[in-house]
């Protein structure tokens, strides 16, 4: 139950009332009166009624999840909103050996899923998680996540909270445009940054305009089998700007994908040889160009064969794309950055980083004027220009660098404004700013509950500051990051909460209602392999356990219960490959374990019914002990056994 501004206030009074004449001695220390408190703390009234709105006692859980990009971390965040704690971190495109992930067979492999040489990734840069939806609505289902370095999208599976798929393409070389959906998680989106020959072939610099160019990705997503099907993905070639975020259209706007960049003006930099440094050579237009595309018209032409294949991934020419009449483009004002459909999808909001307007371009016209051809011009590509103002519903004076903007349940649209740094709170249906609030310090996105749905909860909003100067106690110079929850239910907004996140930069988040998500406690049935998604061929039930000398090495078939590893005793030779296939064949939910084995670099998470298989060589001859690394009962320490490798 969440707690009103009135009635905290009414408590507040009451408490305040009650212990007012306790209050007097100043002195702190066992004065636990409430006003006693606030002296001693120094606590304003506002101060104790956030309190209030935020804190959660033992046992009680959150109305809501925030899931937050882990930045250049590479991992996903999961918080609880109000509470602001941290539920999990979720390994996607890094480590993360708490879980195991990346020390198994299945997780080495996923991880590796994109090689570059011999190179396998060991980090990403994880902007924009992206929740599944049905009909527009967040579902609870899966979350996407992007790498904008290596141009990747994770599949999480908010079942198990466990990443199942990591897919990537050589077609475009970074990304930034990620993740977006269409209403019913039909696609995936996945747009280039930094244009580059598609297909990763070399071309020297000074013929960028020619040979380098950008991509849009439609990911295919397969519902029922919850990944990615790379060969029903397609792409459409873009010009050589640097496109930027995308978002899709929703109801009257469902099917098409809008998506804004920056550098029209085709900038490569050249800081040493001459030419003017990127930054300004990339902002001399006045206008950029918002794109729109028909994915609907685009899905039928690549269905129809209409493509060619570079790097594995089916492409719609730039000229077909042209000739279909499936891309057009729109201007925008200078260094755009935010996209944000409405709720309605009658609109989409654009934040230009150098403007001090929000603009509202609205998606009916475009889609009259892109259907009857109704162009002003081409860029040099042969991409078809609308009028700008023939396409916009209008534009909001905001202040200074508007970013990103979310919704809530009344009309209103809340932007962050980064120069300013605020947010602003304003009308959608007169466009005029009604409330700003000040936000610590350099807000980037914020995200408010199902804020970009087509059915917002309003609430809470949380701006996501880079870099928490001043705020928490010093760390050192690598400062931890600013989220700020904001009280938006109200007819003002209120911040309640400073969160540090000692992560990467988490650039975007989501946030969904609790009681859509219905995760599992245990892998059921027993011998679950969680990213092949069924019971391994090699789980183990009890009784089958057993060490086999095969071909490629030796097959160890264990299970792991509370606790004991059956079997203790693996007799290698040195040079051995060893495989292991454990087998946790607990059901009880409070019975992890772990398997770890020192000098080997082996570590797996054992939840109850969970199997892994672990292949490493047993590179010299000696002892190595194994252990259970979870503190799974009174007799934890005695869960252990030692791999004895025995000198050729
Ligand atoms: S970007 Cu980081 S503040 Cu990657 Cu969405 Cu705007
Ligand atoms: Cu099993 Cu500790």
């Amino acid at each position: 139950m969440r707690i009103q501004v009135g009635t905290a206030a009414a408590l507040l009074g009451l408490l305040v009332a009650a212990c007012g004449n306790r209050s007097e001695s100043g002195n702190g220390g066992d004065d636990a009166s409430v006003v006693g408190l606030m002296n001693e703390r120094g606590l304003s009234e506002q101060d104790v009624i956030a309190a209030l709105k935020t804190y959660t006692p033992t046992g009680k859980h959150d109305e809501y999840y925030c899931f937050a990009s882990g930045g250049h971390g590479g991992n996903l965040i999961v918080i609880g909103v109000p509470s602001m704690r941290i539920l999990k971190y979720v390994g996607v495109f890094t480590t993360e050996p708490w879980q195991g992930f990346g020390y198994d067979d299945a997780t080495i492999e996923l991880l590796g899923s994109v090689k570059d040489g011999e190179n396998r990734f060991t980090w990403a840069d994880m902007h924009h998680p992206a929740l599944s939806e049905t009909n527009g609505s967040y579902d609870g289902k899966y979350i996407f996540v992007n790498d904008k370095a290596n141009p990747r999208i994770g599949v999480v599976d908010l079942s198990d909270f466990v990443t199942k798929q990591i897919v990537g393409t050589e077609l475009i070389q970074s990304e930034h445009g990620a993740c977006f959906v269409t209403p019913n998680t039909d696609y995936v989106i996945e747009t280039s940054q930094y244009p580059a020959p598609l297909g990763g072939a070399y071309a020297p610099i000074e013929e960028y305009n020619d040979k380098y160019r950008g991509a849009m990705i439609f990911w295919r997503f397969d519902r029922e089998r919850g990944r990615i099907d790379t060969a029903a993905s397609f792409a459409i070639e873009l010009p050589p700007y640097m496109q930027d975020l995308a978002d899709c259209g929703k109801k009257v706007s469902d099917g098409w994908v809008f998506c804004n960049s920056i550098n029209t003006e085709r900038a490569y930099g050249g800081t040493l040889e001459g030419k003017p440094p990127l930054e300004s050579g990339s902002s001399q237009n006045d206008m950029d160009y918002l794109h729109c595309i028909n994915w609907r018209k685009a899905e039928a032409v690549a269905k129809a064969g209409k493509t060619e294949t570079i790097a594995g991934m089916r492409t719609i020419s730039l000229k077909t794309a042209i000739a279909e009449n499936l891309l057009a483009f729109v201007p925008e004002p200078k260094s755009p950055h935010g996209n944000d459909v409405t709720p309605d999808g009658t609109g989409i909001v654009v934040g230009g980083k150098l403007d001090t307007h929000t603009t509202v371009y609205d998606t009916q016209k475009i889609a009259a004027q892109i259907e009857a051809k109704q162009f002003v011009g081409e860029d040099p590509y042969g991409v078809p220009i609308l009028d700008f103002q023939k396409s916009i519903k209008g534009q909001c004076k905001i202040g200074l660098g508007p970013l990103h903007t979310v919704f809530d349940d009344k009309g209103f649209a809340y932007t962050s404004v980064f120069i300013e740094t605020v947010v602003a709170k304003w009308s959608l249906a007169d466009l005029k700013v009604v409330e700003k609030i000040d936000t610590h310090y350099n807000i980037g996105h914020l995200v408010a509950a199902e804020g970009d749905t087509v059915d917002p909860d309003g609430k809470y909003l949380i701006a996501m500051n880079k870099w928490s100067l001043d705020r928490f106690a010093p760390v050192g110079p690598l400062l931890p990051q600013n989220f700020q929850l904001v009280d938006i239910g109200g007819s003002s907004m209120n911040l309640l909460y400073d969160m540090p996140l000692p992560l990467g930069e988490p650039h975007n988040a989501q946030i969904i209602k609790a009681d859509k998500l219905k995760p599992i406690e245990t892998f059921k049935p027993s011998g679950m392999e969680p990213i092949l998604g069924k019971v391994d061929p090699h789980a183990v039930a009890d009784g089958q356990q057993r060490i086999e000398r095969q071909a490629d090495g030796v097959h160890v078939y264990m299970t792991a219960i509370r606790s004991h590893f059956k079997p203790d005793i693996i007799r290698v030779k040195e040079g051995d490959m060893v495989h292991l296939h454990i087998t946790s064949v607990e059901q009880a939910t409070d019975a992890t374990h772990g398997f770890a084995m020192g000098g080997q670099d082996v570590n797996v998470s054992l939840e109850p019914g969970k199997h892994c298989n672990i292949s490493f060589k047993a590179h010299r001859a000696g002892v190595f002990p194994f252990y259970c690394t979870e503190f799974c009962s009174a007799l934890h320490l005695e869960m252990a056994g030692y791999m004895l490798v025995e000198p050729r």
